[in-house]
């Protein structure tokens, strides 16, 4: 088989990349280790920033997302039970809409199927060959018969585990990690959200989000510690762990019940430089990872592809390698910025083990200096909703 770009991953930057490659007339064949099945099974992303918005309707799957999506103009922080709404909206004029990540997956692959682009899901042992040359291979298995694609490019859409970052050269590429000594307990249920906007809570007990996926569907985190098992966790430790963490008045009204999800993710801050290696392009979480706490993963994912399917775009069709080779700096430049954001949304709100005194009374004073400058909330603002130079 023979394409042009070969799109390993069908998570939200492949099929993102895929859509886009398409609307531009570029042939390309997304390779996925899983059923589509179980990638839309993973519960994560549920915040996207304006610009994924536009992205989503420029490329013609905003059906659902315009009908089901809810946008907020705000968010809520509360420290120790103390509340502080950040009016976005008001303070800079955007918002970001609720929009769960497996619906824009749902979306896309949708879009995938009606067009009759192609997509193999189920390939295992994926290699890939060549690409520091003009003919990269990629090779899989699937239905006990392996198979080949020649492609021009590849783009290395596969996550944090995949197989592109792990087959370039290690002295090609420099990796920068800051792994956090706690994860995230997250809990989806079906039960109307506490609030009409998300709440980040920094507690002493540690980190709580309360987040949704509609008006009666709701997806709240815990903050606990790496060796946590969620097995460990009944449904009733859960609730009470996240009352204890919440405001008096916000706990109270609080609607729990039956956990249709529950799942343990470790938090991370990960770089790769660069993101280009001859003709294989690194996106999304392949090429970074950022805790959740800001919610860019996936906007990340979304903006990298963007930049991507542009500089194809202008290869194929100006037959320039321009966008190409400014790729990866395009790229790192965006990562580097919304790494430090979330970096700093992460040390702000959760309870670091060994922070000691000093670092408890830092990060009240980092809350209160929200609470009384308007340019802190500003900035707060810029980087939630996605700040683009
Ligand atoms: P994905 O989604 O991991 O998709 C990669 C795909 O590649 C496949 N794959 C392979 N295929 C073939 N061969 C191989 N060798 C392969 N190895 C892997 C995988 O099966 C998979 O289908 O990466 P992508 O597309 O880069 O998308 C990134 C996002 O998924 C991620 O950044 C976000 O989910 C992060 N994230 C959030 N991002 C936001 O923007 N807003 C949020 O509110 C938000 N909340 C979250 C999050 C991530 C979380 N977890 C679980 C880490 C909340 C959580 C709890
Ligand atoms: C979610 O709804 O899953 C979510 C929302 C905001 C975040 C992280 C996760 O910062």
């Amino acid at each position: 088989m023979r394409t042009q770009v070969a799109i390993i991953g069908a998570g939200p930057a492949g099929l993102t990349l895929g859509r886009l490659l398409e609307a531009a007339g570029i042939d390309a064949v997304v390779i996925e280790r899983r059923s589509a099945d179980y990638v839309l099974g993973r519960i994560r992303a549920g915040v996207l920033e304006q610009s994924s918005v536009d992205l989503l309707r420029q490329m013609g799957v905003n059906q659902r997302m315009d009908a089901e999506g809810i946008f907020h103009d705000g968010v809520e922080l509360s420290f120790n039970g103390d509340m502080l709404r950040i009016n976005f909206q008001e303070l800079i004029g955007r918002r970001v809409m609720v929009y769960g990540q497996t619906e824009v997956t749902r979306d896309l692959m949708d879009a995938r199927a009606a067009s009759g682009a192609k997509s193999i899901y189920e390939a295992s042992n994926v290699q890939i060959y060549d690409f520091d040359g003009e003919t990269p291979r990629i090779t899989f298995d699937k239905d006990g018969q392996s198979h080949q694609i020649e492609c021009d490019f590849i783009a290395g859409c596969d996550g944090f585990h995949g197989v592109s970052r792990a087959s370039v050269p290690e002295k090609a590429i420099s990796l920068f990690e800051r792994i956090y000594p706690f994860g995230w307990l997250g809990v989806l249920v079906d039960q109307p959200p506490v609030a009409e906007e998300l709440i980040y809570a920094h507690h002493e007990r540690g980190f709580a989000l309360c987040s949704m996926r509609s008006h009666s569907r709701s997806r709240y985190y815990v903050q606990v510690g790496s060796s946590e098992k969620v097995q460990d966790w009944s449904d009733d430790r859960f609730w009470d762990e996240l009352r204890a963490r919440l405001n008096p008045e916000i706990a109270e009204s609080l609607k729990s019940g039956p956990s249709i999800e529950k799942s343990i993710a470790p938090l991370r801050s990960f770089v790769a430089e660069p993101v280009r290696f001859g003709r294989l392009f690194l996106t999304g979480d392949a090429a970074h990872i950022v805790p959740p706490t800001g919610a860019k993963g996936l906007n990340m994912a979304i903006h990298d592809v963007a930049e991507l399917a542009t500089a194809l775009s202008e290869f194929y069709g100006e037959r320039s390698s321009a966008g190409i080779d400014t790729y990866s700096a395009r790229v790192l430049e965006n990562t580097w910025r919304t790494e430090r954001f979330s970096w700093w949304m992460t040390q702000l709100l959760h309870t670091f083990p060994d922070g000691g005194d000093f670092g408890r009374r830092i990060q009240r004073a980092d809350f209160d200096y929200l609470g009384a400058s308007r340019i802190a909330q500003q900035s707060l603002a810029e980087n939630y909703t996605g700040f683009r130079p």
